[in-house]
């Protein structure tokens, strides 16, 4: 199966790098979770290979919205690379992506090596900042459709990430309001508390899966806690925000 697992990882990335869509995988030859996550690694090491560096991971299907959004109901991972760094307040360039969506989130940067399961008392001391982000989702199957497999062996749609003004306020995000504006427009409205009830259990459940698959994370890593809200379709010329109480806003114009 490995030189399946190569080739599926191949055509995902190929797909991002030129950015034209590929029909799902599972559909024709069934892989199990853990199977997506080998092609997810065969997929982030070619990236590697260009020269690209993993910057963080993100989390996925961390809230109630998203899951419904998507009709996928399983928390899902995957890498993220300085490739993907979008500049906060900057233009982001939309031919790069297939169908970009972009989602309100909450970014953390993490203070010291993640190397074990981490307690939510615990978590906190691991953050040196957070900030208030936007994923720029973008996925590289057909009108956007797949199932939790082809998802995660296409590295959860991870695409793009701006992160806006970094905060040492780690003690309270427990339930900040997140508003996300296009054009000006409210167009998601939601809270932190969304995101697993509280998104430092982001952090934990992100310092479990790390400690199964044996992979530490080293300090002044990325970790997006996943959006609080859904996702909006973004278009040229949209000007995005996201709001998250007390944090501030980061934001981007779609060129
Ligand atoms: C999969 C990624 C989900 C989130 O924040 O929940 C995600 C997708 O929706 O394409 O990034
Ligand atoms: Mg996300």
């Amino acid at each position: 199966m490995s030189s399946h697992h190569a080739s599926v990882a191949a055509a995902l990335d190929d797909a991002a790098r030129k950015a034209v869509a590929v029909p799902q995988f599972s559909g024709s030859t069934p892989f199990s979770i853990e199977e997506a996550y080998r092609i997810q690694a065969l997929s982030i090491e070619r990236r590697c290979q260009r020269g690209e560096r993993r910057i963080g991971i993100k989390l996925g299907f961390t809230s109630r919205a998203k899951m419904v959004q998507m009709g996928v109901d399983s928390l899902i991972w995957g890498w993220l690379t300085d490739d993907m760094v979008e500049e906060d307040g900057g233009s982001v360039q939309l031919e790069k992506y297939i169908h970009p969506r972009a989602e309100p989130e909450i970014c953390f940067l993490s203070r010291r090596d993640i190397d074990r399961p981490l307690t939510l008392l615990e978590a906190v001391h691991y953050i040196e900042a957070v900030a208030p982000a936007i994923e720029i989702i973008d996925s590289r199957y057909e009108a956007f459709r797949f199932t939790l497999e082809d998802v995660v062996a296409d590295n959860c749609s991870s695409a793009g990430l701006v992160v806006g003004p970094w905060s040492g306020k780690r003690d309270a995000l427990a339930n900040l309001g997140v508003v996300m504006r296009v054009d000006g427009r409210v167009a998601q409205t939601g809270s932190t508390a969304a995101i697993l009830g509280h998104p430092l259990r982001s952090l934990v459940q992100a310092s479990q899966i790390l400690a199964t698959t044996g992979t530490i994370l080293p300090a002044g890593s990325l970790i997006m806690a996943g959006a609080a809200t859904a996702a909006e379709v973004l278009a040229r010329g949209n000007h995005v925000s996201a709001m998250v109480s007390g944090l501030g806003t980061a934001a981007f114009h779609a060129a």
